[in-house]
């Protein structure tokens, strides 16, 4: 990033919904960002956001400018995050938006480039990995600088799973969801730790049955359809998980986080984005971990990756 742009630390947010104001208003407890500019196609809708917001930086624990704008601003900020889109309805999977949202991304990335953005661009509308292919696609950015939310959500539902079925703090449940954000994601078990201890060996001497696992899993994958089956959507979470992702790349924490990354053939696929282990800093998605995967979870992730790459040639030629 040019250091211009470090010296004054600006984000832009497009798509003021229900997922991009839980982002906003989570990174009013953000330290070190100087203005967050919100963009919506309702631009009274930003407006009205941007206002509602202002009024809580005098409580917030720090201070930023936050207005509404224009695409003309992309060219001053650091991160975009593209929240815009349609939501899941209930009963809907999330490839079903495809269509939809694929063209509201292409366009929002057009205007992007059109106005020199040149940070790094962060995706989170469904089909989040495949937006993330559409976004790098028109936005014109380097594959390493187009970074999707990925399984970051469904990691984070699985580590407090795990730590509560299990007795220990979330925060020492070194677990992740891998492969699409969706019904073909995996958890591979057997890089899996509590602290430093594998987690296989574990259930082993505790006499806990494989099968909790199992239930674990589909407890977690399932969990976003509950909850648009009772409130009809889910933001909180998915706001405090972009809010990871941002401050990774704005401290350049260099931490590994499940984003949906550009598959170099790490696992053994190429050409688009899914959910792997990767290193996230101020210059993106500049790694990804290898994880040696057992013969079934490679199954697992390969059938994953299909998925996604037959959704984008059945859907977008
Ligand atoms: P919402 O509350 O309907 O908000 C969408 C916003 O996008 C609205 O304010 C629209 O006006 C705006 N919008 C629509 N088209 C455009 C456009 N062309 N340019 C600019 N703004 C536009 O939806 P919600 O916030 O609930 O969901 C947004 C997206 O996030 C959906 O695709 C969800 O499926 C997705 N989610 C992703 C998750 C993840 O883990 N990645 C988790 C939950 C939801």
């Amino acid at each position: 990033m040019a250091e211009e742009k470090i010296e004054k630390r600006r984000i832009m947010l497009v798509g003021t919904g229900l997922v991009g104001m839980s982002f906003a208003y989570s990174m009013l407890h953000e330290k070190g960002i100087d203005e967050m500019v919100l963009v919506d196609v309702n631009h009274d809708k930003a407006m009205g956001e941007a206002m509602d917001l202002q009024d809580g930086m005098v409580y917030a624990e720090t201070k930023m400018k936050v207005y509404a704008g224009s695409y003309e601003d992309a060219q001053y900020c650091n991160v975009v995050v593209i929240t815009a889109g349609a939501a899941q309805k209930p009963g809907q999977s999330r490839l079903e938006l495809v269509k939809i949202n694929a063209s509201i991304t292409k366009g929002v990335c057009e205007q992007l480039k059109k106005n020199g953005f040149n940070g790094i661009l962060i995706v989170a509308n469904n089909p989040v990995d495949i937006m993330t292919y559409v976004a790098w696609k028109a936005s014109g950015l380097p594959k390493e600088h187009v970074i999707g939310s990925g399984t970051v959500l469904d990691t984070a539902r699985l580590r407090l799973e795990l730590g509560n079925r299990l007795g220990f703090a979330e925060s020492n449940m070194h677990a992740y969801i891998l492969g699409e954000h969706g019904d073909s994601s995996f958890v591979s078990w057997t890089n899996s730790y509590i602290g430093c201890k594998s987690l296989l060996e574990y259930l082993d001497e505790k006499h806990i049955s494989l099968m909790e696992l199992q239930n674990i899993y589909v407890d977690v994958r399932d969990k976003a359809y509950k909850i648009i089956d009772l409130k009809k959507a889910t933001y909180y979470g998915i706001g405090l998980a972009l809010k990871r992702i941002v401050s990774a790349v704005l401290n350049n924490e260099r931490c590994i986080l499940p984003v949906s990354s550009y598959q170099n053939g790490e696992y053994g696929k190429t050409g688009y984005f899914i959910g792997t282990p990767t290193v996230v800093g101020s210059d993106g998605a500049s790694q990804i971990m290898r994880l040696p995967l057992t013969e079934n979870d490679q199954d697992r992730f390969n059938k994953s990756f299909d998925t996604l790459e037959a959704t984008i040639r059945d859907n977008l030629g």
